[in-house]
């Protein structure tokens, strides 16, 4: 088992429907701890950047479009294979397949459609690395001591 960390985003949908405890009590009660959290509201520009690998899809417009309607909570999440983690407990991108086939997990719970879906989780360790510093900065990150 490999300790990592990963970034993890509630989007507006989850933040504005008052769903940030019940997902912040899914990562902990599976296991992940949480060394960096901020609430934000993310600019055009900021949403653009950093959506950028998904430049050109038809959901590209849409997706930046509804990440900045409204604050979001972005954390670095820390734990055992906490990438993979991370993505099992969110469940499937289209929250009426994550019903089906995740029924406990943050989408099948708390999202209604593809556009929004209620949380973003980095999909490699490469990728997490660098949307962990699109957010924070290393002083940001506090190890948990205890
Ligand atoms: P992920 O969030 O599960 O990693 P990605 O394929 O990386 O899914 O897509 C990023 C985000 O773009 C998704 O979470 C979702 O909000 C949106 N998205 C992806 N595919 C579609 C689609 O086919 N229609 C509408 N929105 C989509
Ligand atoms: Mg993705």
């Amino acid at each position: 088992m490999t300790v990592e960390r990963t970034l993890s985003i509630i989007k507006p949908d989850a933040v504005g429907n008052n769903h940030i405890g019940d997902i912040v009590s899914a990562f902990e009660k599976a296991g992940l701890k949480i060394v960096a959290c901020k609430m934000l509201h993310l600019s055009k520009q900021q949403a653009e950047e950093f959506y950028a690998v998904h430049k050109g899809r038809p959901f590209f417009t849409p997706l930046v479009d509804f990440m900045i309607t409204g604050p979001v909570m972005v954390m670095v999440l820390e734990g055992n294979n906490a990438i993979a983690e991370n993505r099992r407990i969110m469940g499937e991108t289209n929250p009426v397949q994550a019903k089906e086939k995740s029924p406990h997990s943050i989408r099948a719970k708390f999202a209604n459609t593809i556009d929004e879906n209620a949380v973003h989780g980095s999909d490699s360790p490469e990728t997490a690395q660098t949307e962990i510093a699109f957010f924070f900065k290393n002083g940001e990150i506090c190890p948990r001591t205890r």
